[in-house]
């Protein structure tokens, strides 16, 4: 095998999958999850990656993308991280051209862990074994009985010691039910599991410094989102009044986001996407960027792919063990991680990603 062989072929695949039932948070709802997957081949072997966006990233993926890979060496993937970026500069960095290119970068260094037999966190040098996780879900959709259970499978059945449920119902305007969820929860899990919040920017500033304050018999540690992600002097007015941390960061696309978050000490905590944010190759930049502010890091979502990068950072906090990406990751690949004792432990004997995509499975999910 030629393990410095040139790139010879970039592929997109589009998938809808459907949720298990009718979700929702603070100021979103949705009936179906679109994963693009990318792949990218040379000698012989064949890398994978993918992003949970619109289905437009597979055309980024197979036209201008594609035209800045072939040809050139599989190894040097900063220098085509480069490129790909240089050539996105009149369809613009943020959104979808990110998420086209974070599932490219990916596939990417899947490969380079296949070419050269290693999976990707020792090829990046790991720091960490294991990567904690927390559960996540707790849709404002769901009724009752579907919220215990929920938490009853990640505490009870699984051992993991975090848990994230979603408030901000209908951006903001049933703050009785939030408050009735957020002690629901804390039932059901008992005193020594944390408990997390995620309003997805449903309130206004004064609403969430209220909110915390009502929570607090609760001990809720985490408030993810108490404002929209963009107001950040919002963010930091809320982190100033408030005991749990506040945390943002999904919706970061390039490095200059996280940098401009974290000037303004608007989070306790970042959440970096590797799904958004340009892939692995930015996700550490980033990680670094929050490093020199002395702040650690979360991954958010697509549990697969961050425990392969978060366990290299040292400033890791733990990555988002998200319902809807843990049915479609186990659903459509083969070396899916399983929860073990509150963490996902990358499988050091697969090379790349550790990830085998099931063509047959995917097909009847297939959009393009
Ligand atoms: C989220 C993730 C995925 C889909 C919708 C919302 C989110 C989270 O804000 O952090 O879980
Ligand atoms: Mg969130």
């Amino acid at each position: 095998m030629n393990v410095d062989a040139p790139i010879d072929e970039v592929t997109a695949q589009v998938f809808e999958i459907p949720t298990d039932a009718p979700e929702a948070d603070g100021t979103l709802s949705w009936s179906s999850t679109t994963l693009v997957l990318a792949e990218v081949t040379a000698g012989g072997r064949r890398g994978i990656g993918y992003t949970y966006a619109g289905g437009a990233c597979g055309e980024l993926i197979t036209g201008p993308l594609a035209g800045t890979l072939t040809g050139h060496s599989a190894l040097d993937i900063t220098g085509r991280w480069q490129a790909m970026v240089r050539a996105m500069r009149n369809n613009g960095r943020p959104g979808l051209v990110s998420c086209a290119v974070s599932a490219v970068d990916t596939a990417l260094w899947d490969l380079k862990g296949k070419l050269l037999d290693l999976p990707v966190c020792r090829l990046l040098g790991m720091a960490h074994d294991a990567v904690p996780i927390y559960g996540s879900g707790g849709f404002t959709t769901y009724d009752e009985r579907t919220t215990r259970a929920q938490l009853e499978r990640w505490v009870g059945d699984w051992k993991i010691p975090r848990v994230k449920i979603k408030i901000g119902e209908s951006w903001g305007s049933d703050e009785r039910r939030d408050l009735d969820r957020i002690a629901l929860s804390r039932r059901v899990i008992g005193p020594d599991v944390e408990l997390y919040v995620d309003a997805n920017g449903g309130y206004r500033r004064k609403q969430a410094i209220r909110v915390a304050q009502a929570m607090a018999d609760h001990d809720v540690t985490w408030f993810e989102e108490p404002v929209p992600s963009d107001d950040l002097a919002g963010l930091r007015e809320v982190r100033d009044q408030v005991s749990p941390d506040v945390t943002a960061g999904e919706y970061g696309y390039d490095l200059a986001y996280f940098h401009r978050m974290l000037a303004a000490g608007a989070v306790d905590c970042l959440q970096i996407d590797v799904t958004r944010c340009g892939g692995i190759t930015d996700w550490l930049r980033a990680a670094a960027v929050a490093a020199a502010h002395n702040v650690d890091v979360s991954g958010h979502c697509a549990p697969n792919l961050h425990a392969q990068v978060a366990s290299v950072i040292p400033n890791l906090r733990h990555l988002e063990y998200f319902h809807d990406h843990h049915r479609i990751e186990h659903l459509l690949f083969d070396g899916a991680l399983a929860p073990d004792g509150g963490a996902l432990r990358p499988d050091q004997d697969r090379p790349g990603l550790g990830l085998e995509f099931r063509r047959a499975d995917a097909e009847p999910y297939r959009k393009a």
